[in-house]
């Protein structure tokens, strides 16, 4: 048998241009084709050591961009708490500027909680330990230092956190990591001519056109012609997504931002705004062989969401925006079952207990508006724009309270709130959809719309230490659109978690 080489010597000339035009279309292809998904590490406790870091990696060839990273050149390790445990963070800033990190949707004291006043100044090290008191479900971890949030997030200071507890591990559900139950982190970048990523101050404007899931660009997932779980997390600064996939076949949520989920929800599309995290099964028995897409339909977005159909009164979209359009998030590549795989979508999933509307002490609003009238008023929330020195809110321990968030002006903003996972009561005077029906920490508000939540306030109080609730449009939170509660003990006696008796 001839080899390669040979081949090429006794080629005439014209099937030798020929063959180097189609070798040259392969190679770059495959320059520009798919990428195998990367699958961050994970990191098992109590103890947990994350080091931010400026870094770089090579996304195209021969060339390296810019980023920072927790313990890599981008992102970070998913973090694999269970409930109960009680944790310790070495949290080391090599970041050459000030930060923080958040537990993004965890229930732990203020002072634990990572917000802008937990600053890690450069060069030193956070410390705060915890124990695990949430359900199982999918957090993330972010820095959230006032005005930076999104520059430190964009450039990759984002991490998946999964919480595991014994409910769950009893429930036929994939939970191999990697292989049946995927970490799917969903972000939009936008490089430079010299593949650099372009980041925008403020606004709502910071959305790329290169998508990429876990820093991988045209991302490529191998999964078993099983049951298959994705954890979906939109950790974009300003883009909502509307998920779903290429075939149209149903797919089959389990679980929201703060757990399970009462009972699986079918669905062909999927709506997440920025913070927000879904977990859905994807039923992909007697598929071998086949290759589906799960895309976003943003062109279905037709509200005003960023990233959506532009609307009349929007700025130009930049040239090469995909808002608007549908495109590929992440391509699907379906092979022989996994061993031991899931087979079939559970019936039900566990019980989501009910905060009736007749419990709470107060209704406490919000409304998103404008500091005052005018085109150049800034983003607020009740009249206030964000202020480090300034308390916002006063939450009494062990309350019960109605949020009820107005949006009156601009587009829809993703609310979120620190501390407490919220059940939502209505939005715009209806019940929410099923999908939105379980334990949350995000919730779109549309322009004109007004939504109603339940939530309680429990475990932790300090009279210091504030908690914050915001626009999780990372640009708009580093506008100001963020305020500061604190949860105080009325009794003024110092409650801790730790004090509380063991049930
Ligand atoms: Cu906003």
């Amino acid at each position: 048998m001839a080899n390669a080489s040979q081949i090429w010597v006794n080629m005439p000339p014209y099937l030798l241009r020929l063959s180097l035009l189609i070798a040259f279309s392969l190679f770059a292809h495959s320059a520009s084709g798919q990428n195998a998904l990367h699958i961050p590490e994970t990191m098992e406790g109590p103890v947990y050591t994350l080091t931010m870091a400026p870094s770089s990696h090579q996304f195209f060839d021969g060339v390296q961009t810019d980023t920072y990273g927790f313990n890599g050149s981008y992102l970070g390790p998913t973090l694999i708490l269970h409930k109960g445990e009680a944790v310790q963070m070495h949290v080391a800033n090599q970041i050459a500027e000030p930060t923080t990190v958040h537990w993004h949707g965890m229930h732990v004291a203020s002072e634990d909680d990572g917000g802008p006043h937990s600053i890690i100044q450069p060069g030193t090290v956070w410390q705060p330990d915890f124990t695990v008191l949430d359900n199982a479900t999918t957090f993330w971890y972010h820095p959230h230092l006032h005005e930076r949030t999104g520059e430190h997030v964009y450039r990759g200071l984002a991490g998946m956190i999964i919480v595991r507890n014994p409910v769950e591990s009893q429930l036929s559900l994939s939970r191999t990591y990697g292989v049946d139950d995927i970490p799917v982190v969903i972000q939009d970048w936008q490089f430079d001519d010299q593949r650099q990523l372009i980041f925008r101050q403020g606004g709502a404007g910071q959305r790329g056109n290169t998508m990429v899931v876990n820093g991988t660009l045209e991302p490529q997932a191998t999964l078993g012609a099983n049951v298959n779980r994705l954890r979906l997390l939109n950790g974009s600064n300003s883009r909502v997504y509307m998920l779903g996939l290429s075939d149209n076949n149903v797919f089959h949520m389990i679980g929201s931002d703060g757990g399970l989920l009462e009972a699986p929800v079918q669905l062909q599309r999927l709506r997440l705004a920025p913070g927000e995290r879904a977990e859905v099964l994807i039923d992909l028995a007697g598929r071998s062989g086949e290759t589906l897409t799960l895309m976003s339909y943003s062109s279905e977005l037709t509200r005003g969401e960023p990233g959506g159909v532009p609307q009349a009164n929007d700025p130009p979209t930049p040239p090469g925006s995909i808002d608007g359009t549908d495109f590929s998030v992440l391509q699907l590549v379906v092979v022989d079952p996994v061993t031991s795989a899931i087979q079939g979508i559970p019936q039900t999933l566990v019980t989501v207990e009910e905060l009736p509307e007749s419990t709470a002490d107060r209704v406490r609003p919000m409304r998103l508006d404008t500091a005052g009238p005018g085109p150049g008023a800034p983003l607020a929330i009740n009249g206030a724009v964000f202020n480090m020195n300034v308390i916002n809110e006063v939450v009494n321990l062990g309350d019960t309270e109605i949020w009820e968030i107005d949006n009156v002006r601009g587009g829809p903003h993703p609310f979120y709130i620190h501390d407490v996972q919220f059940q939502i009561l209505d939005r715009g005077g209806e019940p929410p959809p099923p999908e939105e029906s379980g334990w949350k920490d995000v919730v779109l508000v549309y322009p004109g719309e007004r939504v109603r939540f339940i939530t309680q306030f429990l475990d932790f109080a300090d009279p210091d230490t504030p908690y914050m609730y915001h626009c999780h449009l990372l640009g708009h939170e580093d506008d100001g659109m963020m305020g500061a509660f604190l949860v105080i003990d009325p009794a003024a006696t110092s409650i801790t978690y730790s004090d509380l008796p063991e049930t």
